[in-house]
């Protein structure tokens, strides 16, 4: 139903872009009505307007608590121009019809962020602004919301074209993005008087707890001091309570967060002893041994200069004599079930260094991530092929010891960026190449990197998280020494690299499982 607009009330904070609109209704013969700032802005353009006064009979009161809040307003907006009984209420109590009301709401939001008191802050809850958006979006049968400044363009170019009338679907679509106003707005107040607890060992300081709302508006989630880099802002949803205790050390950064996740993954496949170093969610070292300062030297000795700053976890409690090597390395976390007391105090020396005891806590089974303008969920990759479940598809078998050093290297390869390749010899990672947009990138990596520390590859073993399409990775890797490789299998190609082991002595395995980590 269209209906033309006779009268309009405007009421905004900030006054910048509202001439246009203003001078529109004014050629189109609405009579407008205001509120005391408002109403000077328009009365210095020139433009007739009557002070909301005129129809409450009220002064502003209350240092402008209570400007609109009456009901001759109220009841201008609300009541139903096509219902007979509230059309003589109108009448008898003389409540003029408002039919279109534009509201610019105290900024709240920007008020907080100022740094402001809270005594300001308070002030800056508006109350009238809310309850004249919230009547007009209501009565939108009969009047026109225009609740946010961003809406000005808009609504001059659709009282143009329309002459100064509104169709009911052009109000109630306004009325959606009133709503969407009031609900932003309370959400902004409720954050403030609800602020999120501060979890204790892993969340900001208390001297500025940020807090925001979750995506899907419930909870709050804890603002982290940026993201990935400085120009970022960021926030963390989530208990990490639950998962760690920290006990000493700076708080933790949005990449110690990605890096500590992807340890926890990696460190899960391993039940003997190990420890791992992470470099920007991949492994630069890992290894398994018979006691934690093995394992460690044995993770440290695959890439010492990379292991530099890098986050460290183990499935073993750390002793001491694991802590006074572990103590040498400059790193930003150290994550362990537990730390021998002694090896705590020796840890702790270091300032800055994080120090997190894992607490046997649940995972979720579902990963998240946002693309373009939603999101993609799946199971996380669960999956861990063993040695029992190979199928060695050369003539030649790999040996147990080979085929204990492809189960190590397939474990460390699921939880490395693809394209990847893992060198591996029983219970030590080598070396890898690491998110290569080609295959044979990532073997030539790895196996520079191996030599550039000192490993010799003759009787290593490879695995490769997708199949070979060419033959030409498992000549490259023959050619370094490599002796056994597994592969997920698939490529119409197969049977060429099957060939070429078969043809120069090394033992293939398939596992018939791809893993892909982007
Ligand atoms: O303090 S209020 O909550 N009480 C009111 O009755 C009221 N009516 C409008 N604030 C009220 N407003 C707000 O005043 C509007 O939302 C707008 O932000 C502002 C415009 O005031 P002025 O026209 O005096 O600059």
């Amino acid at each position: 139903m269209s209906s033309k607009i006779s009268s309009a009330l405007i009421s905004v904070y900030y006054k910048d872009g509202l001439e246009p609109l203003v001078q529109l209704l004014h050629q189109q013969g609405v009579k407008l009505y205001s509120t005391g700032g408002t109403q000077s802005f328009i009365e210095q353009l020139g433009i007739p307007v009557v002070a909301v006064e005129a129809i409450t009979g009220y002064p502003s009161i209350f240092g402008g608590r209570v400007k609109t809040l009456h009901p001759a307003v109220m009841g201008g907006i609300l009541y139903r121009r096509d219902v007979d009984s509230d059309l003589e209420q109108a009448q008898k109590h003389e409540i003029p019809p408002i039919d279109m009301v534009v509201v610019d709401l105290y900024p709240f939001e920007e008020t907080v962020a100022s740094g402001a008191s809270d005594e300001d802050i308070i002030e800056k809850i508006d109350i009238g602004g809310i309850s004249l958006i919230r009547a007009a979006a209501k009565n939108h049968n009969d009047v026109l919301i225009v609740s946010s400044r961003d809406q000005y363009a808009d609504v001059v170019k659709l009282l143009t074209e329309k002459d100064g009338s509104t169709d009911l679907a052009d109000r109630r679509q306004y009325a959606g993005a009133a709503f969407r106003v009031t609900s932003q707005y309370d959400t902004a107040i409720q954050t403030y008087f609800n602020p999120a607890p501060v979890p204790s060992p892993l969340g900001r300081g208390e001297d500025h707890p940020r807090t925001a709302p979750l995506p899907n508006g419930e909870g709050t989630g804890v603002g982290l001091r940026y993201g990935e880099n400085p120009h970022q802002q960021a926030t963390f949803y989530g208990d990490l309570d639950a998962m760690f205790d920290k006990l000493h050390g700076k708080e933790l950064s949005f990449n110690n967060l990605v890096d500590v996740d992807a340890c926890v993954g990696l460190i899960d496949e391993f039940s003997e002893t190990t420890f791992a170093i992470i470099k920007h969610t991949n492994a630069c070292g890992i290894a398994s041994a018979s006691t934690p300062k093995e394992a460690y030297l044995n993770a440290l000795a695959c890439d010492p200069v990379s292991a530099f700053g890098g986050v460290v976890i183990t499935n073993a409690p750390v002793d001491l004599e694991t802590a006074e090597e572990l103590n040498k390395l400059f790193m930003e976390i150290l994550i362990a079930p537990d730390f021998a007391p002694e090896a705590l105090d020796l840890l702790r020396s270091k300032k800055n260094r994080i120090l997190l005891k894992r607490k046997p806590a649940e995972l979720p089974s579902k990963l998240v991530k946002t693309i373009l303008n939603g999101l993609l969920e799946q199971d996380k990759d669960n999956q861990t092929e063993t040695a029992d479940q190979f199928k060695t598809v050369t003539l030649k078998s790999p040996t147990d010891s080979e085929l204990r050093a492809l189960e190590f290297a397939l474990k460390v390869c699921k939880h490395t960026k693809s394209n990847t390749i893992v060198l591996a010899k029983e219970n030590q990672l080598l070396a890898s190449g690491v998110g290569q947009t080609s295959r044979v990138d990532a073997l030539r990596q790895a196996i520079e990197k191996a030599r550039a520390f000192g490993f010799d590859l003759t009787g290593a073993v490879m695995a490769s998280d997708a199949f070979f399409p060419f033959p030409d990775c498992v000549e490259i890797a023959h050619q370094a020494g490599i002796t056994a490789v597994v592969q997920p299998g698939g490529s119409i190609r197969d049977q060429d690299s099957i060939d070429y082991c078969n043809q120069h002595g090394l033992a293939m395995v398939t596992t018939g499982v791809r893993h892909f980590k982007h």
